[in-house]
């Protein structure tokens, strides 16, 4: 059966941002850095409680061509947006020192109170604020950016520029960034420069990603595990539904999510949710349907339950009788537990979820912080076009804007590529 998706093409996205750099400023880059969006298979919301995350890295990019100026200015152009901020190196200082922003344990992320720069041009700027502030030796460059990653739609668009960004800054200036680094700079210049109180899966999935695994993490500890993920052999491909409702992270749904479950586990007297196991999930919910709501408690449960179905469907993955109906299972009951108890779905959401299972997927669920964006559904390719087909009319028949289909393409994490 002929299965057409369209994938993105790198070579035209490498050779786009090369000639785009020459249009725009004017000479050669020194280089082009990529960095991947992502999705998160399963673990949602759970980053930010030290739990656990089995994101990929998939073959849509951010792509930064880059090269060092004389002076201390910083422009960054942006393709998709047509836009271009310029700033002083010297205008990006702010609290913090060298040591207190190179110390992984330092989570304080209190937002800088007056960024030199807001709007989309805080996530570049702010990773090269970020950078400097970690002491690296940022110097005067130009960036074109161009993106593959399709904006608000739940993949990662912004982490995909930070570390493309991050990458391209450190290469044009000489130096280097361990993965970790990347990884951590570039969350700590979202939350503190851009606002952003974002968890590290992001970044940490840009950063990591591998051909052909997803990636068992461990957010506390910051361990990263690849876990061989081929769904060729099944004659199956993840699909992603991107539903063309703009997630809106910064805004407060977020937010207020994070700050339940930090009350909460300050309630509880632990140092983060992950630390409640399941076996004690009971009396715990108890406690705080009590102390502090129903709604609390319901926070409480899907992150406690989220955590253990990572762990499940990891121990499936690696069982060695594969199959897809128990990994379809787990991503169904990721879905209703993010609908019912954590509630940061999206009707848009939850249509395409039910419409996939409906119409043959072995399971679905939205990915990423929800409210909009993405939903994956784990699919055999003999259903493929049924899928597609169902989703594609029953938006029809409720008036939603037509949803987008791509595959999700286990790939390599952010790099050089020219
Ligand atoms: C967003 C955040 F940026 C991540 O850190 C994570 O919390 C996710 O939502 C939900 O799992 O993508």
């Amino acid at each position: 059966m002929a299965v057409s998706l369209d994938t993105g093409s790198v070579t035209s996205a490498v050779d786009g941002a090369r000639r785009g750099f020459l249009e725009r400023f004017g000479g050669e880059p020194a280089g082009v850095w990529a960095a991947p969006g992502r999705v998160n298979v399963i673990g949602e919301h759970t980053d930010y409680n030290d739990g656990f995350v089995l994101p990929m890295a998939i073959d849509r990019a951010c792509y930064a061509a880059a090269a060092p100026r004389a002076d201390r200015i910083l422009r960054v152009y942006a393709a998709q947006l047509d836009e271009m901020v310029e700033v002083s190196l010297d205008a990006l200082v702010g609290p913090g020192s060298a040591a207190d922003t190179r110390d992984a344990a330092n989570t304080d992320m209190a937002p800088l109170a007056e960024p030199a720069v807001t709007g989309w041009g805080g996530y570049p700027v702010g990773v090269a604020w970020i950078l400097r502030q970690a002491g690296f030796p940022v110097g005067g460059a130009d960036i074109y950016l161009t993106s593959t990653v399709p904006v608000g739609s739940g993949l990662s668009s912004s982490a995909a520029l930070e570390c493309a960004t991050a990458l391209a800054l450190a290469g044009v200036a000489g130096f280097e960034l361990t993965t970790h680094e990347l990884a951590l700079h570039t969350q700590r210049a979202e939350n503190i420069y851009a606002g952003v109180p974002c968890g590290p899966l992001d970044q940490m999935s840009s950063a990591f990603g591998q051909d052909g695994s997803v990636l068992f993490i461990d957010t506390r500890s910051g361990e990263v595990r690849p876990q061989p993920f081929d769904l060729t052999a099944e004659d199956a491909l993840l699909l992603i539904i991107d539903t063309r409702v703009s997630h809106a992270h910064g805004e407060n749904g977020y937010a207020d999510r994070r700050a339940a479950c930090e009350r909460a586990a300050e309630f509880l007297g632990v140092r983060a949710l992950r630390d409640i196991p399941m076996e004690e999930l009971p009396e715990a919910f108890a406690k705080v349907s009590v102390g502090l709501g129903e709604t609390y408690a319901r926070r409480l449960r899907h992150v406690v339950t989220e955590d253990a179905r990572v762990q499940q469907f990891v121990a499936i993955l690696n069982h060695e009788q594969f199959s897809l109906p128990p990994l379809g299972h787990r991503m169904m009951q990721s879905h209703a537990s993010l609908r019912d108890d954590y509630e940061v779905s999206a009707p848009e959401l939850d249509l395409a979820v039910a419409t996939a299972v409906a119409a043959g997927a072995h399971g679905a669920r939205m990915t990423g912080g929800g409210f909009g964006g993405s939903a994956i559904a784990l699919v055999d390719r003999a259903v493929l076009d049924e899928v597609r087909d169902a989703v594609r009319a029953a938006f029809a028949e409720h008036g939603y804007t037509e949803p987008q289909f791509f595959p999700a393409v286990a790939s390599a994490g952010a790099r050089r590529i020219l």
